[in-house]
């Protein structure tokens, strides 16, 4: 089966971020899931321009950057001029007074548009952007934090973008308390990637490549 597995960066263990990056990349990651976060947008710091920085050049792998900040655009160039054409940038469309200018930045810029959606976020809310994006991550977990607890009403707005996708054009993501189970019921449905962290990935006693191996040769 064909999905993509990204890494949760803001997981990782920053006492040794080359390592980890170099161990992600040879356990088979197909992509860095970068947290960036302002303390306003979500109560919390997780990783800044500088870590995203510091990863862009640690590996030729694309990234997967997420935007948790209040007004993105006004600041978008900062972290667009250290991305590389095939990095997807997602904001939060909640976060921004004009989302779509936000979005042109980002497709003007060569990179990958995409819109976050959080739990309490409707696809009605969203609607027309979903024909500007190629990418939409599906928050399954509250904003902010790592190793929360998954919300089932989420499983429903996901069959519904499933629907849609085709039609407007966009690919799906699942950011958020991603398990085994969660890929064994919503890849082969379409949903194409999944951000791993502490539930999956993160603080095991396997090696990055054997959890990676295990989850590809999940039995769908
Ligand atoms: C949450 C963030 C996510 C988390 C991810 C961690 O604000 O956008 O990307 O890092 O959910 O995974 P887990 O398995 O610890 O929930
Ligand atoms: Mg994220």
């Amino acid at each position: 089966m064909n999905f993509e597995l990204l890494a949760s960066m803001m997981c990782a263990d920053y006492g040794h971020l080359e390592r980890e990056v170099i161990a992600l990349e040879q356990g088979g990651i197909d992509s860095f899931h970068i947290d960036i976060m302002d303390g306003r947008y979500v109560p919390n710091f997780a990783m800044s321009l500088n870590d995203m920085r510091y990863i862009a050049k640690a590996t030729k792998k694309p990234l997967d950057v997420h935007l948790m900040i209040e007004h993105p655009n006004n600041r978008i160039h900062l972290f667009l001029d250290h991305l590389r054409k095939g990095d997807t940038v997602y904001i939060h469309p909640e976060a921004e007074y004009h989302p779509s200018t936000t979005l042109k930045s980002i497709i003007d810029a060569g990179m990958i548009p995409g819109i976050a959606i959080n739990p309490g976020t409707s696809v009605e809310t969203v609607m027309e952007m979903l024909r500007i994006v190629d990418k939409v991550l599906v928050m399954s977990v509250n904003p902010g934090n790592a190793g929360q607890m998954y919300l089932p009403y989420v499983g429903e707005k996901i069959t519904k973008l499933l629907s849609m996708k085709e039609d407007m054009g966009f690919e799906i993501y699942w950011d958020g308390a991603c398990s085994a189970d969660k890929i064994i019921d919503f890849a082969p449905k379409g949903v194409k990637g999944f951000v791993l962290g502490t539930t999956l990935l993160f603080e095991k006693t396997k090696t990055y490549g054997e959890t990676l191996e295990n989850i590809r040769l999940l039995k769908f």
